[in-house]
């Protein structure tokens, strides 16, 4: 059998059709497959207490889905998320079933020793790639590996005005390295337009100072559009956002909101805060991409590193002194 083209030729000759032939349908074909597995989309929320990292998570998946701790009777006892928890929800839209899992954190840098207080998140985000590695390797894998890698990382930021707290410099790092992070200005209700763009200022340039990289991360794939898009988000990193599980009435209209005494925040509108934005990204325009930046990047690094330790320590060192050699474990950072 001759093939037509070497795998060293890139250009393989154009050919114009004579008839339809219909391989066009492969686009329908696949997505027959894929709706039908269904998808899995997994998300962390991390930042101190009483954020509203449990009410944004509900906001923003317009639904209930994490128990907020919240008081709404001054006589109920404060509750508070105390230990890692994930709950998983299948939601469904025209057809398209999402299995969407919740990791919520407690609130870190409550102690009043909060060293190494990141250490159980960053723990369970490396968990779950050593156990998607593990079924990876094993003989008889699965068909479809369930997928509990964190895709996204929602870090929640104290709306002070001030500055990053050094805490939240150090645990922004530490995740970074190891998943997609994506830093919101947290009950931002509590600050006037000027100061949040003031604070968002501040908060990149303390990003970039400390050498912080966040999603969306530059790839020479992607095109003018893409580029463009991603360059428009990271513009508006950290978003701005209020959350609300509450309808109120505005206009007649029953619109998820806060109301205060001089006032109702509609959260879904742009001129009250930037949740909006925060929700287009995260499920219309890159939720796919967060997937596979995911798989392609945090997954990948770690692999490697995981395999090649393996390799070296299963090799035999060819003379007595290059046994405590441990320094080449990491060539593949980049
Ligand atoms: N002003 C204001 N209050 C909010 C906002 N989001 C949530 N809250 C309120 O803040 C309180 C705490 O919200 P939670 O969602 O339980 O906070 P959490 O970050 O999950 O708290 P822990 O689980 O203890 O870490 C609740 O009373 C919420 O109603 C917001 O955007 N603005
Ligand atoms: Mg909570």
């Amino acid at each position: 059998m001759a093939t037509t083209a070497t795998t060293t030729s890139p250009d393989a000759n154009k050919t114009t059709l004579n008839g339809y032939v219909g391989f066009d349908t492969i686009t329908q074909q696949i997505e027959k497959k894929l709706l039908k597995r269904g998808f899995q989309f997994n998300v962390m929320v991390v930042g101190q207490t009483g954020l509203g990292k449990s009410t944004l998570v509900n906001t923003i998946f317009a639904s209930h889905l994490i128990d907020s701790k919240g008081r709404l009777e001054a006589a109920e006892p404060p509750r508070q998320t105390t230990e890692i928890e994930q709950v998983s929800h299948l939601i469904e839209e025209h057809g398209v079933r999402l299995r969407l899992n919740i990791v919520d954190t407690p609130g870190y840098g409550d102690q009043v020793n909060n060293e190494n207080c990141w250490e159980p998140i960053v723990k369970y985000i490396k968990d779950q790639h050593s156990a998607y590695l593990r079924k990876e390797l094993t003989a008889q894998r699965d068909r479809y590996i369930t997928d509990s890698r964190v895709h996204c990382c929602l870090f929640f930021i104290t709306p002070s005005g001030h500055s990053l707290k050094p805490i939240d410099i150090v645990v922004l790092k530490k995740l970074s390295e190891v998943v997609n992070v994506v830093p919101v200005i947290a009950k931002s209700d509590c600050l006037t337009m000027e100061e949040r763009d003031a604070f968002r200022q501040r908060i990149k340039a303390e990003l970039a100072f400390h050498d912080i990289r966040l999603y969306p991360y530059e790839s020479e794939e992607d095109d003018e559009q893409e580029q463009s898009l991603n360059e428009y988000i990271r513009d508006l990193i950290p978003f701005a956002v209020v959350g609300s599980e509450r309808n109120v009435v505005v206009d007649g209209k029953a619109v998820r909101g806060r109301k205060t005494r001089w006032g109702v925040i509609n959260v879904e509108d742009e001129n009250h805060c930037e949740f909006i934005h925060l929700r287009n990204f995260l499920t219309r325009t890159h939720l796919q991409d967060l997937i596979e930046t995911t798989a392609q990047i945090h997954y990948e690094a770690f692999r490697a590193k995981q395999l090649l330790a393996i390799k070296e320590s299963t090799q035999q060192p060819t003379s007595p002194a290059a046994t405590p050699v441990r320094t080449t474990s990491n060539p593949s950072a980049a």
